[in-house]
Parts: C-alpha cells; structure tokens; sequence
C-alpha cells in the first residue's frame, strides 16, 4: 500500500466521550498500525499469508487479553479501550483484527472466565505476551449457524478422556500452539477443552483458496483419537452458554472493528475524491460523489455512538447479548456497504492494491458471515423484541 496518510474522523466529536487513557491507548495503536501493518499488510494479503512477525508487537501494544486482569498477564483495562485497539487494529486488516480477537476473547477469556485457577496461571501470562497463540473450535462441516448439533465429542478413559471430530474455518489453526475446542461428553453436554499441538492424533490442515482474509490464516482441527488430560478441561461451564458467551465479547470487538475498516474505506474515497480530476474539476465536487460521501460519514458516526454506549452498558455489565448482536450485523453492513461504495469512487484505481478498500471489502465478506451471519443476529435481535424464536 502507498504511503499510510490515515487521519481518524470524529463528525460528532465522540473523542469527547472518551478518557485520556481512552485516546492515548487509541492514538498510540494507531501509530503502531501506520509502522507495521500498512507497510506490508498488501504484500501478504495478495501472497495469502498471515505476517507473523508482528505477533510480538501486537501483544506490545496490548492487543492480547486487553481487559484481562494484570496478574494473569493482561493489560486491566476497560471495555471501551478493548474496543478502540480493535478499531484501529482492523483499520490496518480484519485478518489482523481476527488474529487479536480469538487470542483475547475465544482464548483468554474463556480460560480466564470457565477455567481453573491451575489453568489460568499455566496459559495466560505466554498468550498476552504473545509466546503462545490460541484458536477457538466451534463451527464444524455441518454446524456453522446451529452449534448445538455438533458430534466432536469426548470419552472418559481415566485420567484422561478420548477426544474424536473435527472443526473447520478456524482462524490461526494452521499456527496455534493451542485451541479452544467444543465438544460434547457421553451425556451429550458441550464442554470447553484446551487441546496443545502435539498431542497425538491432533492435526490442523490449512484452508486454501480464500478470496477474503487472505493475511489470515484459517484451517481445521481434526481429532483422532486425542487424548486429552483432564486437567485440560473447563471446570465452570456446561453448555451452549460456554462457547456463546465467548462470542459476546468477541463481536464486540467486530462492531468497534468494522468501524475502522469503514473508517479507511471513507478516508481513502475522501482524499481521492479531492485529488482526482474529471471533466475539468476534481471528482468530489459532483453531487453524486458528495451523496456517497455524505452517506458515508453519516452511517460512520451512528455506528460510534451505538457502539460507545455499548462500550459503556458493557463496562457496567448491563450490555445483552441481543444488543451487542445488534452493533455487530449493523456495523459490519455499514462498513462492507461503505467499502463497496468506497470502490467505486476509485474508478479502476479501486481495484488495486494501491489502495486499502479492495481488501477490505473482501476481507469484510468474511466478517459479515462469522461469529454469526448477518441473517442470524437479525433473528437474534427479532427473537429479542417478539420473544418468538425462529430458531426452532
Ligand atoms: P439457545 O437455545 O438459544 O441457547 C442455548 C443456551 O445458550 C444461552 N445463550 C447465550 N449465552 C450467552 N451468550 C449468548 N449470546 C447466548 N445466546 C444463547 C441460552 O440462554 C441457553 O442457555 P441455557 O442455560 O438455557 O442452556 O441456542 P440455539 O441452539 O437455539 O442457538 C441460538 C443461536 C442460533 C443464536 C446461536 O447458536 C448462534 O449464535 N449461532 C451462530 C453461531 C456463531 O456465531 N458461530 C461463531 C463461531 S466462532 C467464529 O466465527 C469465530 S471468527 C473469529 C475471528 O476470526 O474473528
Ligand atoms: P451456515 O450455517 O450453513 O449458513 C448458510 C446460510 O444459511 C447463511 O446465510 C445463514 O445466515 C443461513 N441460515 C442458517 N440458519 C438459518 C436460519 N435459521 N434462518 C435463516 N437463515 C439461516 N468458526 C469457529 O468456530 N472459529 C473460528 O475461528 C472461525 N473463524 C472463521 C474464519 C473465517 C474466514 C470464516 C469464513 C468463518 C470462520 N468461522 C469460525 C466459522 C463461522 O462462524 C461460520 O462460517 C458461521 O457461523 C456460519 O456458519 P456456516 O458457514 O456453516 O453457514
């Protein structure tokens, strides 16, 4: 990508809402993103490969395990801060983004929230610096939406049980040192794992072919016959809840994080609407140019404060799992309707690699279909309002 000109847009001026240690932390991830992702963050995209250097500096800046507590490790912050590092980590790339999410919300937090104290000591001080890197198995071959119908499953054998099934679209499975994996036990409860690389019987073919989240890497978790030590399993929860209150935390973290990709998406189209001239003038003087624009800024600025006010209920554990589905199908359908608009407003420059927006609103594809599809957080937020379940 050409040089990284990034200038963040606050139309309603919501940096007023947030504390000093809010802009500090937002301001200094920024900065971080401008010196190690923008300059690369094409090549490997274009090559379908996650930048593994930059592991280390992404748990420097804190982006492992944010609001988990200092003395596992954590950075001890807020909600709030949790949320700016994820916008401005995805400014640079959702697959970046994908990266800091599942090591901080589908691994920490479930180590921190279901799992032992033995556990908590053993993982979460090397995953918040980065020297291990975790994946989440939930989705399998036939249960994307459904999760509850998943056949992984374990058996008792002693000290240890059998664990057999397979998991597939799992971000960062091709190079984790550990997953967090779903299955059920043989009284066909789910149950949360931590399955290490290296026990037998555990293999984590990557997924090729990918025309979205190229810089990330995506593969499955395939278990024969693993043997997992008891230890290994989490003591405090059973049940769907387990793997679903996970994902509360983590798209979260998508609805602050599609707002930066959408961010960078209008900033790109912005300047290049200054800079380009057709017809005599440049091509931001056109009504239909200022309509996209308009829109645009528009819709950004309704997602930050919807998402702030998140952020806040969230801080005071009072955000419900029906308003957060909420932020993350409206936000993700902001940003991937801006990015398409974004492109067009580059003409055939929109298709290159010159400019961000391309991948973005490839990378965005992926974003508006996992942690649940865009059709299933509106039936989540249709069940909530009626008290109807279309699920079943
Ligand atoms: P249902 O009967 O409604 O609920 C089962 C139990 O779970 C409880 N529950 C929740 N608990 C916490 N948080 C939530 N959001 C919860 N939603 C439901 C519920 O109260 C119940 O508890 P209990 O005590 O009564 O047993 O479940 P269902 O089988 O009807 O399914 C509901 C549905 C469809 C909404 C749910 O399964 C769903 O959200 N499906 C979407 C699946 C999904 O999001 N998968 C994501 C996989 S991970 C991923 O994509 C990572 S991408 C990572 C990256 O790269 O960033
Ligand atoms: P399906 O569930 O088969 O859905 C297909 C279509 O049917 C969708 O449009 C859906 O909205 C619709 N549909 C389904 N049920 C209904 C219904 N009741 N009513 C109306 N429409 C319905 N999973 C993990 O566990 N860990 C990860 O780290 C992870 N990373 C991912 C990374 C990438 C790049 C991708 C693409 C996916 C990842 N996923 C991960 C999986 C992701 O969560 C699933 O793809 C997603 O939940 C959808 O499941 P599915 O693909 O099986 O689609």
């Amino acid at each position: 990508m050409a040089h990284d000109r990034f200038q963040g847009h606050d139309y309603y001026q919501v940096d007023e809402l947030l504390t000093e240690e809010h802009l500090l932390i937002r301001n200094s991830v920024r900065e971080w993103v401008k010196k190690e992702v923008s300059p690369i963050i094409e090549d490997y995209a274009q090559r379908a490969e996650f930048p593994k250097q930059i592991l280390k500096g992404l748990a420097d800046i804190g982006a492992f395990g944010p609001y988990i507590p200092t003395e596992y490790g954590g950075g001890g912050l807020d909600q709030i801060s949790y949320g700016l590092i994820m916008q401005e980590v995805e400014r640079g790339d959702s697959g970046i983004r994908s990266t800091a999410s599942v090591q901080s919300s589908l691994v920490m937090y479930p180590i921190f929230t279901y799992g032992s104290e033995e556990q908590r000591k053993k993982y979460l001080p090397s995953l918040a610096k980065g020297e291990m890197i975790g994946c989440f198995g939930l989705t399998e071959p036939d249960h994307g939406s459904n999760p509850s119908g998943m056949i992984t499953n374990f058996k008792d054998a002693g000290d240890h049980v059998i664990l057999n099934g397979a998991k597939m679209w799992i971000s960062n499975a091709p190079f984790a040192h550990l997953a967090v994996v779903w299955a059920k036990d043989e009284n066909g409860d789910i149950r949360g794992l931590i399955v290490e690389r290296g026990m037998e019987g555990f293999t984590t073919p990557e997924t090729h072919g990918k025309w979205s989240l190229r810089a990330s890497a995506t593969g499955e978790l395939v278990f024969d016959n693993v043997k997992v030590p008891k230890s290994n399993i989490f003591p405090e929860v059973k049940g769907l809840k387990g793997p679903l209150g996970c994902l509360n935390s983590a798209r979260y973290g998508i609805a602050w994080g599609a707002i930066g990709a959408a961010m960078d998406c209008y900033d790109t189209a912005l300047r290049y609407s200054q800079e380009r001239i057709q017809f005599g003038r440049p091509i931001g003087g056109f009504q239909l140019q200022q309509k996209k624009l308009a829109e645009m800024i528009t819709e950004i600025t309704k997602a930050q404060l919807l998402t702030w006010r998140l952020g806040v209920l969230k801080n005071e554990n009072r955000a419900t799992p029906a308003q957060i589905s909420m932020a993350k199908r409206n936000n993700v359908n902001m940003a991937i309707t801006i990015a398409r608009e974004a492109r067009q407003m580059l003409g055939g420059m929109g298709i290159t690699g010159e400019y961000p927006i391309m991948r973005h609103m490839m990378n965005l594809e992926s974003v508006i279909t996992y942690e649940g599809t865009h059709d299933i957080h509106l039936l989540i937020t249709g069940m909530d309002v009626t008290g109807l379940n279309a699920f079943t």
